[in-house]
């Protein structure tokens, strides 16, 4: 059985990248600050974004349950933390790459060459109850589903890996198509029209769902800031979240504009030991549960699987 805890006090900022969304102007101006990492300098400043959607930049306790509920998502906007409702086994060994739910399990997409796979979870165990081994040639990166289909990114072999999930798994991949892009592979999400991808860099590469055809690109930014090492997607409403490479943030992307609305500080779910990210072991995976309105978080190599929602900080 999971263990199920509250979180009561949320850590305050990591050494990681930090953004904090505070206040509301007339003119509902989100002022937003930003501190990056000790590694890089650290840097503050200082701005103002409008905010697209009209609405208060932190919603209120009563817009955060909306969250939970099954009418559908609610954008994130503002800043937010996360709040436990279950805690769960997750594979020490899996370099988590991809999180995704489908048809009451999750879909996990593990790196690594020589250590890749595409696997099907059950949450309350943790167990690949089926698992696709990746080629030793190649190094898995994120994953979603399209009608049925797993699509599968790798980092630096521009193949694009295909399995079908109708009827199984298998044991291998049902396709790999070799130079269907021409970036790195890091995150990949399906917005139920266009696949959105990452390459590592303050970019989403829109692309045909069909034939990975590169339809368009949009810079994301907090501000003018351009935000870096964009990592594992999740296509949630109307709004893209995506890990931050190294950090224990993920931030809500319009992808119309690229502009950062809203983020989550989930620091507070870095398992004992794993401050830091040592060995890579760092915040990675995030996958939206239509049918409870909550996500699953967890990151590579961490022994934990987190069920949570997410409510203003
Ligand atoms: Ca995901």
């Amino acid at each position: 059985m999971p263990r199920r805890r509250r979180v009561g006090s949320l850590a305050a900022s990591t050494a990681a990248a930090l953004l904090a969304l505070v206040g509301c102007g007339a003119q509902q101006a989100v002022e937003i600050r930003v501190t990056t990492t000790a590694a890089t300098a650290v840097e503050e400043s200082t701005t103002s974004l409008r905010n697209p959607h009209g609405s208060t930049a932190s919603p209120t306790a009563g817009e955060a349950d909306l969250v939970t509920e099954s009418s559908g998502p609610v954008p994130l906007l503002g800043h937010f933390v996360p709040v436990v409702v279950a805690e769960y086994p997750h594979d020490p060994t899996a370099w988590t790459q991809g999180l995704e739910w489908y048809d009451g399990r999750l879909l996990e997409s593990t790196g690594l060459n020589g250590r890749s796979s595409l696997r099907l979870v059950d949450v309350e165990t943790g167990r690949s109850e089926e698992l696709v081994t990746v080629p030793d040639d190649l190094y898995a990166e994120g994953a979603t589903v399209v009608d049925g289909r797993a699509v599968q990114l790798t980092y630096r072999d521009r193949t694009l890996l295909v399995t079908e999930l109708s009827n199984g798994l298998g044991t291998e991949p049902t396709q790999r198509r070799a130079d269907a892009y021409d970036t790195e592979g890091w995150g990949l999400c399906y917005d139920g029209s266009r696949l959105v991808m990452t390459d590592g860099s303050s970019q989403l590469f829109f692309r045909d769902a069909e034939t990975f055809e590169l339809l368009d690109t949009v810079p994301v930014r907090l501000a003018e800031r351009p935000i870096e090492g964009l990592n594992e997607l999740e296509c949630v409403g109307d709004q893209v979240l995506a890990n931050v490479w190294l950090t224990n943030d993920i931030v809500a992307i319009d992808p119309a504009t690229g502009m950062i609305e809203g983020s989550i500080d989930a620091s507070a779910l870095v398992p004992e030991g794993y401050e830091g990210g040592p060995d890579g072991a760092v915040l990675n995976g995030i996958a939206y549960n239509h049918e409870t309105g909550t996500f699953w978080l967890t990151g590579k190599l961490w022994p934990v699987l987190y069920e949570v929602s997410f409510t203003p900080a």
